[in-house]
């Protein structure tokens, strides 16, 4: 699956049922929480006093930081105030079933206490707390999956150092790089046995599909239930595990899992210039646009150096919690169902409905100005219920489908939801 003509990598074989199987829990858990988090955190988008544009965590190449300049920072990098339960709570509390967090970002630095190099948060350092333990303890305590994100480009490795950090890292020793990689990641899953190892910089141009075959490979070994992004190839083409589309959802379901990943605001590491926060609507209707498509969506905050959250993505993940707290069903049982676009907003089936009986769950993101709910290209039978918070609603067939009666409905700011109990349907 997933890889070009004539590659000479293969993957360890997987029955579907096997590969099912070991995906369940991903594809049932809906949203998850990315959290950028490194010494890029200590700049908080600024150098020499003045905020350098783009992303944050770029900030060693929008800001032509040299290595010299940049290695010292990490000294500053102390996550004293990280309260790790509190992270995790939040992220439970907004609905969320598992976090991803950058173990190692493209700058090379890593939040782990690793053999293979200095430039990490471990000895030798004058914080000595071992903060992915702490995080991943934590989401077993509350019951969320402990994902690991991994940079394949590195800007502070031998290998690839330069002047200047770039979009395209230079190699020199890619044997040596891709056994430290091997070793790093080894280390990782022995001390954190983590759900969802989360590929990025696939697109170096020295890293090639059969490279990602090979490691994807090594990794099964080595924790044969484990998730594995698509990105630990290259993303344009290979699909296992799971697709990974950035500030991009599609417009129908896969026919594989996928992942689509959004930042609260703009830059995905910590920036204090940076305003650009979505609205408590626009999230909440993201996570529904993915959700009846079949995808998750991995949100991220970017802490501060200390470990702290910015108020605004606390306040954020608050508000998105009482939605999802409140429409739990209409979250975790909604399955994609192929339907004409609905100009008010979107449509899921109830899992297990078929045409003969089943529910749909509808989100209505744009209030009609009628009062009438129009679900276009749709039959259903005569008996059937559509619901609001347990009130029954009129509802009449029309040449495009049927009409629902909004009268007796409350709205809700960012979506409503209501249900439609059928015995029969069919396409218009
Ligand atoms: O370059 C990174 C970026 O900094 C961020 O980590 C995002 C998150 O998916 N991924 C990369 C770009 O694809």
């Amino acid at each position: 699956m997933g890889q070009s003509p004539g590659h000479a990598a293969e993957l360890l074989p997987e029955s579907d049922v096997a590969h099912q199987q070991r995906m369940q829990w991903f594809t049932d858990a809906k949203f998850g929480l990315f959290i950028h988090y490194g010494v890029y955190s200590t700049l908080g988008g600024e150098w020499k006093g003045k905020p350098v544009p783009k992303y944050a965590e770029w900030i060693q190449r929008w800001g032509k930081i040299t290595p010299e300049e940049y290695i010292p920072l990490s000294a500053d990098f102390r996550p004293d105030a990280l309260d790790a339960d509190a992270w995790v709570k939040r992220a439970k509390e907004a609905g969320m079933k598992y976090m991803v967090i950058t173990t190692k970002h493209h700058e090379g630095f890593c939040l782990w206490d690793s053999d293979q190099t200095e430039f990490d948060l471990g000895e030798g350092t004058e914080f000595d707390r071992d903060i992915l333990g702490e995080l991943k303890a934590a989401c077993d305590k509350h019951g969320l999956g402990f994902g690991t994100y991994y940079s394949i480009i590195d800007w502070h490795h031998p290998s690839q150092r330069a002047r200047q950090a770039s979009n395209q890292t230079p190699m020199h020793d890619k044997e040596g790089y891709v056994n430290y990689m091997k070793a790093q990641l080894k280390e990782l899953i022995e001390q954190y046995d983590p759900a969802v190892m989360w590929f990025d910089g696939d697109w170096a141009n020295w890293w090639t599909m059969e490279d990602g075959v090979d490691l994807y490979n090594y990794l099964r070994e080595l924790s044969p239930d484990m998730v594995i992004n698509n990105r630990v190839a290259k993303r344009k083409q290979f699909k296992k595990d799971f697709g990974t589309p950035e500030n991009f959802t599609p417009g129908a379901a896969m026919d594989h899992a996928w992942e689509s990943c959004w930042t609260v605001n703009h830059s995905w590491g910590f920036k204090k210039s940076d305003t650009k926060w979505k609205s408590t609507e626009v999230l909440i209707q993201k996570l529904v646009d993915i959700v009846v498509k079949g995808g998750n969506l991995l949100l991220n905050v970017g802490p501060r150096a200390d470990g702290s959250w910015p108020e605004m993505s606390i306040q954020q993940l608050e508000d998105m919690g009482r939605w999802t707290s409140a429409h739990a069903e209409a979250l975790r049982e909604a399955e994609f169902i192929a339907l004409p676009e609905q100009p008010w907003g979107r449509v899921a089936q109830a899992k297990g409905s078929k045409p003969e009986k089943g529910s749909l769950f509808l989100y209505v993101f744009d209030w009609p100005k009628s009062g009438k709910l129009g679900l276009n290209g749709i039959r259903l039978g005569q008996a059937d219920v559509s619901t609001f918070a347990g009130k029954v609603l009129a509802a009449s067939h029309t040449k495009e489908g049927i009409s629902i009666d909004l009268s007796s409905v409350e709205a809700n700011d960012y979506a409503t939801v209501l249900r439609v109990d059928y015995k029969t349907m069919s396409p218009q």
